[in-house]
């Protein structure tokens, strides 16, 4: 319990202690133990980095990039795949002093824009494969002296002044190393999160909240008996980089404590299979489409699970028949080779709670020095039963600093005694094992990934027959939820569905595509103050 009303829900793990480093420095602080062993492989075209390599590549990328005449503090935009030279890019820019701000690169050139331009972007960081629409979108919105450094991904080509990746490696060797002047209290990395409503924005993330998180997770899977991880684990990383989950939960603490990557820039069965079946995999990182994905394809069988001992899915709700499926079709053993779920947001950097144990919908608990709140949603009073449903408040080392630029979104999410609303709704039982019921946010969530409505009702709105839209998520099968547009008309006016997919298509990427269809209605319901009543439209 704390002041007032609230009633803290302190961690079982205790408190977490730290280093002081930046995020980089964390990564490769036990690297001396093994600088042989291979850190990064490319699960394309079998590139490799030991770490005694990528930790030098990430010194010479930073400096680099200050010899470009970028300054501490500023932001360089990594528009990337998976590759090995990704990781090396984000570290490189943390260790040059600067901020990354990671964009999907599936992105169309206008959702770059929007990104490039909220970041203030310095410079781009890209790979060959989508080198033209990345540079579509600087030209049309960033000064033509930015820097575009170009991964070779070996499909596609590179725009005329694009200065090849390698480049930075190479020429970095003959700089000076650079004199950081960062601290802990820094902000390093720049994701974009919609949070509890609206466009995306910043999310504000300082070493100290990567570092801290990163030593969360690390101090609670003994309490919690997780899987341990060792310096000799194998893992395929699918999920994107550019997203926390991939960047802080994935990269950043599984090569800190010595795993080899293998890196997958798409998800394609066949490549995935071959990744298992050349490699001795010991953990998977998944969202819940990947987990059914794992049951249902007959490419996959019980022996591609042979070394692995953890099984992790976040981002997304998964059902516990899906966790059962999975096991009862291979017929494996769920004590050598663990599920476990994890709860996380951008803003946390990413993880609050893990599963402990064979309770598979649930997220489990929260992980040491993460302080938790259930609010009630009508009476914003705090919860202390078992059962009762409320929003979820997290505080702790790792909630971001706030929002780039919008004191008003910060405001609204950040209490000003460092509380985080999530937004999500949620309860725990009676051994305080925590389950997301609900989401009280505007976000909605295909295949994990963020989709925010308020960005497809802003292009929906600048179709010239449409008076109004509002868009919510509905069930999907494979990808969890998809966006359903609900439209009024202008008067004389009878789109298509067809004409609306159509202008929406081009516009953003395929996965925020309105698979829910379209329905044309006659007034969309809004509060007094005009905000769209979207549980009632469910
Ligand atoms: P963002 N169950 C249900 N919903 C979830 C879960 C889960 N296990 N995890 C995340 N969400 C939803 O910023 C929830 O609504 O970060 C939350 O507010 O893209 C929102 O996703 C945040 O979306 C890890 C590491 C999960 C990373 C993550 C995902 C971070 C997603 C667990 O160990």
């Amino acid at each position: 319990t704390g002041s007032n009303n609230e009633k803290i829900i302190m961690s079982s793990c205790g408190d977490v202690s730290y280093p002081e480093t930046l995020i980089h420095e964390f990564v490769w602080n036990n690297s001396e133990n093994y600088p042989n062993h291979i850190a990064l492989e490319c699960g394309i075209n079998g590139k490799k980095y030991t770490f005694a390599q990528a930790k030098d590549a990430t010194s010479y990328i930073g400096r680099s990039l200050r010899n470009m005449g970028l300054k501490t503090g500023d932001v360089v935009a990594l528009v990337a795949p998976n590759f090995p030279d990704t990781i090396l890019s984000c570290l490189g820019i943390s260790s040059g002093g600067f901020i990354v701000t990671t964009i999907n690169p599936m992105y169309t050139a206008e959702e770059m824009m929007i990104q490039l331009l909220r970041a203030n972007a310095k410079a781009i960081i890209t790979s060959t494969s989508i080198a033209s629409t990345v540079f579509a979108a600087k030209r049309a919105c960033l000064s033509h002296k930015t820097p575009f450094i170009v991964i070779d991904d070996k499909i596609g080509s590179m725009p005329d002044g694009s200065i090849p990746f390698s480049d930075l490696i190479t020429r970095g060797k003959s700089l000076p190393p650079v004199n950081l002047n960062r601290t802990c209290d820094d902000i390093v990395a720049l994701p974009f999160s919609s949070g509890t409503t609206g466009l995306p924005k910043g999310v504000m993330l300082r070493h100290r909240n990567l570092v801290s998180n990163i030593m969360m997770v690390q101090t609670s899977i003994d309490v919690f008996q997780f899987p341990t991880s060792t310096f000799q684990d194998v893992i395929p990383a699918v999920l994107p980089f550019f997203h926390i989950y991939g960047m802080n939960a994935l990269m950043f603490p599984r090569l800190s404590f010595g795993a080899k990557i293998i890196t997958i820039p798409k998800f394609v069965p066949e490549t995935f299979i071959d990744i298992l079946d050349k490699n001795k995999v010991t953990a998977l990182f998944c969202v819940p489409p990947i987990i059914l994905f794992l049951t249902a394809s007959p490419l996959v069988k019980k022996h591609h699970f042979h070394h692995v001992h953890l099984i992790l899915c976040g981002a997304a709700p998964l059902a516990e028949m899906d966790v059962n499926r999975f096991y009862e079709k291979y017929n494996i053993d769920s004590q050598i080779c663990e599920f476990r779920q994890g709860y996380g947001l951008t803003e946390t950097s990413p993880v609050n709670f893990i599963g402990t144990g064979r309770k598979y919908s649930s997220i489990g608990q929260n992980i040491a020095s993460c302080q938790v709140r259930l609010v009630d949603v009508m009476t914003k009073k705090d919860i202390s039963t078992s059962g009762q449903t409320g929003e979820l408040w997290i505080k702790g080392p790792h909630v971001m600093k706030g929002y780039l630029n919008d004191e008003d979104a910060t405001k609204n999410t950040l209490t000003q005694d460092g509380w985080l609303k999530t937004g999500d709704i949620a309860y725990f039982d009676e051994d305080f094992d925590f389950y997301i019921t609900d989401r009280l946010k505007e976000l909605i969530k295909v295949k994990g990934f963020q989709v925010p409505p308020a960005e497809l009702e802003a292009l929906l709105r600048m179709h010239p027959d449409v008076e109004e839209a509002a868009v919510i998520g509905i069930p999907h099968e494979r990808y969890g939820e998809v966006p359903k547009a609900f439209i009024v008309v202008k008067e004389n006016k009878k789109p298509t569905e067809d004409d609306i997919k159509d202008f929406i298509k081009g516009k953003v990427s395929e996965y925020k595509q309105l698979r829910g269809g379209i329905t044309f209605v006659d007034n969309i319901p809004k509060n007094s103050s005009g905000k769209i009543l979207r549980a009632k439209m469910k």
